[in-house]
């Protein structure tokens, strides 16, 4: 993005040239000629003429966007052991792979995790999490595949009491008969939880696929307005350079991205830094 701030004169070419980058980075549409225009209004009313002077506010405004993930405290609170994450989102955009991540994420940060295998429909789902537990040495709770997830729920939650963990991941699964379904399903999991433990869930971040592009805000749009939504994590960003799907998601939904997945390793993956993507982004596109 750098070089489009080459550009000797701040003319329509360049706008243009900006417009087409942003579009073709996925920020959307809207997002796109929402930046456009306050940025042309900044340059009006500055009289600014060079490209250069304008990189500053264009980065600031770009950041301004991700004011709401950036006041998010996505840290654990001690007060409220164990801290009970629902992991939530369709289909293939990567829950089972957090669950994981995060669970070795607090791992390394000194907290004692318990993972419950929610998605009892798949038995990958169910596998990956116990390999997980014998890799990394941390606790699974499942049970036989087709259980009631509710009930694992609930079971999960007694047992990390009753172990003492500091905190509980839940995965759920994705695909069900159809959407309808697979929302009343996660109200009855968030009841559950509510019923067993009076302020949790604590988190219930909703997983999106980067890859996707702007179909993750519709789903965005459909778990947010269903359940009490407080983050999300963007993964796979690492298949596309095209990140503005941050900002488009930013744009339009108040949720705020706590976490980003960067690959398949465990270790791909970390907490989400509004002003380092803001630079990145200036350093790839
Ligand atoms: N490249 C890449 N692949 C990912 C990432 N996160 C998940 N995956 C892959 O996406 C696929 C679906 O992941 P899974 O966790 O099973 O999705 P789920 O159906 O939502 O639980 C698997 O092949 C994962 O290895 C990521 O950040 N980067
Ligand atoms: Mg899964």
């Amino acid at each position: 993005m750098n070089s489009i701030f080459y550009a000797p004169k701040l003319d329509e070419k360049m706008f243009k040239e900006l417009k087409n980058l942003l579009l073709s980075s996925d920020f959307g549409i809207t997002a796109t000629e929402k930046i456009l225009h306050i940025f042309k209004k900044h340059i009006k009313r500055k009289n600014l003429i060079n490209s250069k002077q304008a990189i500053t506010y264009f980065k600031n405004l770009l950041l301004n966007m991700l004011v709401v993930s950036k006041d998010k405290n996505c840290s654990i609170s001690k007060t409220k052991m164990p801290f009970i994450i629902l992991i939530i989102g369709v289909n293939g955009v990567g829950k089972t792979t957090v669950v994981t991540k995060l669970a070795y994420y607090y791992k390394t940060l000194g907290y004692s995790t318990m993972v419950a295998a929610g998605d009892t429909y798949r038995s990958a789902a169910i596998d990956q999490l116990t390999d997980l537990g014998v890799l990394h040495d941390i606790s699974v709770f499942s049970k036989p595949l087709g259980s009631d997830p509710a009930s694992v729920v609930f079971d999960a939650i007694k047992e990390s009491i009753k172990q003492k963990k500091n905190i509980l991941i839940i995965d759920t699964a994705g695909r069900l008969h159809n959407k309808y379904h697979l929302i009343q399903e996660l109200q009855k999991i968030n009841r559950v939880i509510n019923k067993c433990h009076p302020t949790a869930p604590h988190e219930i971040f909703l997983v999106l696929d980067a890859g996707i592009g702007q179909n993750s805000i519709e789903q965005a749009r459909v778990f947010s307005s269903n359940l009490p939504v407080t983050g999300s994590i963007i993964t796979k960003l690492d298949g596309t350079a095209k990140g503005g799907i941050i900002f488009s998601i930013a744009n339009e939904l108040t949720i705020p991205i706590c976490f980003v997945g960067t690959g398949d390793k465990i270790t791909d993956f970390s907490s989400f830094d509004s002003t380092k993507f803001v630079d990145s982004f200036f350093n790839i596109s």
